[in-house]
């Protein structure tokens, strides 16, 4: 028996709704509704494929998770072999590139040519083939003529549309990019991995690969992963656009995601204006880069100048700095942090990466030291990622000499002898020194005169090492007794830099009350909660004074951080040296407290924010809004009120303009806010 037609007709919209939900969700990063509805139609839908099977279609929403494991990986004849890319390592190398292009094409005018740029991501290719708009086949790149097929695994991926959206896609289409674990996911991925005593990835890149050769499908399925579509290989049945560019966003309206940061840029300038654009921006996109593509952007143009062997003379991906290198660990010793955790540290064979030479690189604590197995001796390749500490990543075991001494853990502070404790169900190993251990003495002054704590130039970490272990200075408070005479007895301290030194922490004593809370180095309490905590309480008394329940009412402060501020304010010693930081002349201005989420001025009204501000972080901008009693969501809906649209606003913004929403820039965002 036949489905009914009335159900057969419901099948297809509610596959045409989730069809378009997910597009919505993963490609344009703009859901429109909440999940629950989402996961109601999906429900609605298997109900009705379980009770009439015979409406399965392959490319159904149902049908991207569950498949059978296969036995073994079929290999597939690239139609059109998947090409590499050749390196640029420098700006030399990359002007040499532009000169054979332009001298190639014989024109002179290089500087306007034309360049299709975007970010080089650090994952996996592959090749998925539509025929028909279905999804037929996804394949690794392999040698670039043969790859293995993954079509099992690649349609578990929620961004690779199924079928494609509209009717002007070509009959065959082959569509190349790049699979990928976003770094959040990464992490999350290998944190629950270590939780569960399983085999962690070393990196995203490893881990998008490792994930797409997988035998069952239910596991990749589980994998984090995501992809940004580059090119298009085979095309039959159809024509696509004359630039790169234009096919870019062609693959865009057919349901693929391609990388929001792509770019058409002008000739040698832009392409390295480009470069370093991205290379600033590289630590905060969401994924792994390794640099940036420039492709000439006219097709016409791409087929005069053809191939070298493996490789397109149209094409070159410029690379960073490496962020990855092999050493050799000399030694192990062991640092204490401001909190007093005691840290393993790998002292190395300097070594050239990300950019800056590296002699040290965390271990993190001991179970990561046991679990990578890091010896003295060892071969280790070590990260190095934009301003992050550099980090063992992995040893190489096929290096590792005959002789290597292992390393246990201290029992013993090895800076001031306390007891080095590990609590029940802590990572990190602390001394229970406190402030009688001079490195946590050090590093709390550390944190208190830093960039965006009170901001003290000229006191680098040689000088307070001094001044601690002299015990010329036991607490922050000590700072501002200081004299020209006393600070001219250390080593490498003139009369002038004494003279410049006085000065700023002279200049300190003006601070704003984030600030001075960050300074006094609360664990748990980072600027976002030292602003929120500022501009709920207006005063630095009423902090102080809050109790773990009245904390809880701040915006983003739950019970673990409530309750290391008022562990904080309890504690005598600390209230002494604020009372002597403001006795010493530190003040700041004061405010009243942030009116109750139902009286603020704000009350009631919703606000989206899109794009980067600049002068204040979202997560900044967010607690203000809901200090004044204002509600924040990630949604542009008909109950938005206002959205506030920083630079490289996106689809909200035009969401927003379509449904006629207020939007607010940044100026007019404080405007309001501070017109409380
Ligand atoms: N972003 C980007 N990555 N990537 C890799 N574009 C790009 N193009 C490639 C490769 C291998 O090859 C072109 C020749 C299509």
């Amino acid at each position: 028996m036949s489905a009914p037609a009335a159900i057969s007709k419901k099948v297809d919209s509610l596959r045409s709704q989730i069809r378009h939900h997910n597009y919505q969700y993963h490609v344009l990063d703009d859901p429109e509704i909440p999940d629950a509805e989402y996961d109601r139609l999906v429900r609605e839908l298997q109900k009705l494929e379980s009770e009439y099977p015979e409406l399965i279609t392959q490319d159904s929403p149902t049908q991207r998770v569950g498949g059978e494991p296969v036995k073994s990986f079929g290999t597939i004849q690239h139609l059109i072999p998947m090409l590499s890319l050749e390196n640029a390592f420098s700006e030399d190398e990359l002007r040499d590139f532009h000169r054979r292009v332009t001298d190639r094409l014989g024109i002179d005018k290089g500087a306007e040519l034309s360049y299709a740029a975007e970010p080089k991501l650090d994952g996996a290719a592959v090749s998925l083939l539509y025929q028909d708009g279905k999804l037929v086949r996804g394949a690794t790149r392999g040698d670039g003529t043969t790859g293995e097929d993954i079509t099992h695994n690649v349609r578990t991926i929620d961004a690779v549309p199924l079928s494609l959206i509209g009717n002007d896609f070509p009959t065959t289409l082959e569509v190349r990019g790049e699979v990928f674990m976003p770094r959040a996911g990464f992490n999350a991925f290998n944190e629950k991995a270590k939780k569960n005593g399983e085999k962690t990835f070393v990196n995203p890149r490893n881990a998008a690969a490792g994930s797409l050769r997988q035998l069952d499908p239910r596991l990749t399925a589980e994998r984090p992963l995501d992809i940004y579509v580059y090119s298009v290989g085979q095309v039959d049945g159809g024509v696509v656009p004359p630039r790169h560019s234009e096919i870019l966003d062609r693959l865009g309206g057919w349901g693929f995601k391609v990388c929001p940061e792509r770019k058409v840029v002008t000739g040698i300038d832009g392409c390295l204006k480009f470069y370093s654009d991205i290379g600033r921006r590289r630590d905060s996109l969401a994924y792994d880069i390794d640099g940036v593509v420039y492709k000439v952007n006219r097709l016409d143009y791409q087929e005069r100048l053809g191939f070298v062997s493996r490789a397109p003379r149209w094409a070159i991906a410029h690379k960073f700095p490496a962020q990855e290198e092999l050493t050799v660990v000399r030694d192990i010793e062991f640092q204490v942090g401001r909190t007093g955790a005691v840290t393993p540290v790998a002292r190395l064979e300097p070594v050239f990466v990300g950019g800056v030479t590296v002699s040290n690189a965390t271990l993190h604590n001991m179970d990561e030291l046991h679990r990578k197995d890091v010896r003295v001796g060892d071969t280790v390749i070590v990260r190095r990622a934009g301003d992050v500490i550099p980090e063992v990543v992995k040893i190489v075991p096929e290096r590792r000499p005959k002789r290597t001494r292992k390393v246990g853990a201290p029992t013993k502070c090895p800076v001031c002898g306390s007891a080095v404790v590990r609590e029940k169900d802590e990572a990190v190993a602390r001394c229970t020194g406190g402030l009688f251990c001079a490195a946590q003495r050090a590093e709390a002054l550390k944190h208190f005169v830093s960039r965006r704590a009170m901001d003290i130039d000229g006191l680098g970490s040689k000088l307070i090492e001094q001044l601690v272990s002299t015990d010329r200075i036991r607490t922050p408070a000590d700072l501002f007794d200081l004299t020209k005479d006393e600070l001219m007895d250390l080593e490498r301290m003139g009369a002038k830099s004494a003279e410049n030194l006085l000065e700023s922490i002279e200049r300190s004593k003006h601070t704003t009350l984030p600030r001075f809370l960050y300074a006094l180095g609360i664990r748990e309490v980072g600027e976002a909660t030292a602003s929120s905590l500022a501009s709920h309480y207006g005063k630095l008394v009423a902090v102080m004074g809050a109790n773990e329940a009245e904390l809880q009412e701040v915006p983003d402060v739950g019970p673990v951080v409530a309750s290391r501020v008022r562990a904080f304010f309890a504690e005598i010693h600390n209230r002494e040296v604020i009372q002597r930081l403001v006795e010493s002349g530190v003040t700041w201005p004061e405010s009243e407290p942030a009116p109750k989420s139902e009286e603020g001025k704000l009350h009631g009204k919703t606000f989206v924010l899109t794009g980067t501000l600049g002068g204040m972080s979202r997560h900044e901008a967010k607690d203000r809004i809901q200090a004044a009693g204002g509600k924040v969501t990630g949604t542009v809906s008909k109950n938005t009120d206002f959205l506030v649209a920083g630079d490289k606003a996106g689809s909200k913004l035009t969401k927003a303009q379509n449904l006629e929403i207020a939007i607010l820039n940044e100026v007019q965002l404080e405007k309001l806010l501070s017109d409380q």
